[in-house]
């Protein structure tokens, strides 16, 4: 199942998570998959900083008044997304370069990475997604001591797995 087939919770999404296009929807999927894992109420938009401007900047405005405590954005090639999302809110925002045919990621991430001093965007690696949505987490699990738990038991389980593997 792809991203944008994610069931709609009744919850309040905690996290937000934009992309720029329905062709980032299978790099954003870990994304998703990692809240859900952690049982993060979250919702999936595509809003385009280029072709819906209005309608993006209206949704990350009314973000925070919503309950939402985190957005993250993925976007590629001239990826302004994550940035202007950023300039309309004051939750952290977290973003993911995402790779394209062209300049393989490059574009994205420079455009995501360097923001100017005052609006920070937190960016992850290259079609980084499964990180944003840990970072996400992590930001989360400072107030929460039962998130922070199960991101002791993630890790665990992330030492176990490599250690079985081990040669
Ligand atoms: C960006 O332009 C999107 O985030 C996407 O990665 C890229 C290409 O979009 P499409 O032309 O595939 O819709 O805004």
């Amino acid at each position: 199942m792809i991203l944008l087939n994610a069931e709609k919770t009744a919850l309040a999404p905690i996290v937000a998570i934009l992309m720029g296009s329905t062709s980032d929807a299978e790099v954003m999927e870990p994304a998703r998959q990692i809240l859900k894992e952690f049982d993060i109420p979250c919702e999936v938009k595509v809003l385009s900083a280029h072709r819906t401007p209005e309608q993006t900047i209206n949704y990350v405005k009314a973000a925070k008044g919503r309950g939402t405590k985190i957005i993250i954005a993925g976007a590629g090639g001239a990826a302004h997304l994550p940035g202007i999302a950023a300039a309309v809110t004051t939750l952290p925002v977290i973003g993911i370069p995402i790779k394209l045919k062209s300049l393989n990621g490059l574009d994205s991430l420079l455009s995501i990475v360097q923001m100017p001093v005052g609006i920070p965007v937190a960016t992850v690696a290259i079609d980084g997604a499964a990180n944003a949505a840990l970072l996400a987490i992590e930001m989360l699990a400072i107030a929460s001591p039962e998130l922070s738990i199960k991101l002791e038991t993630y890790r665990t389980k992330l030492q176990e797995k490599v250690l079985k593997s081990s040669v």
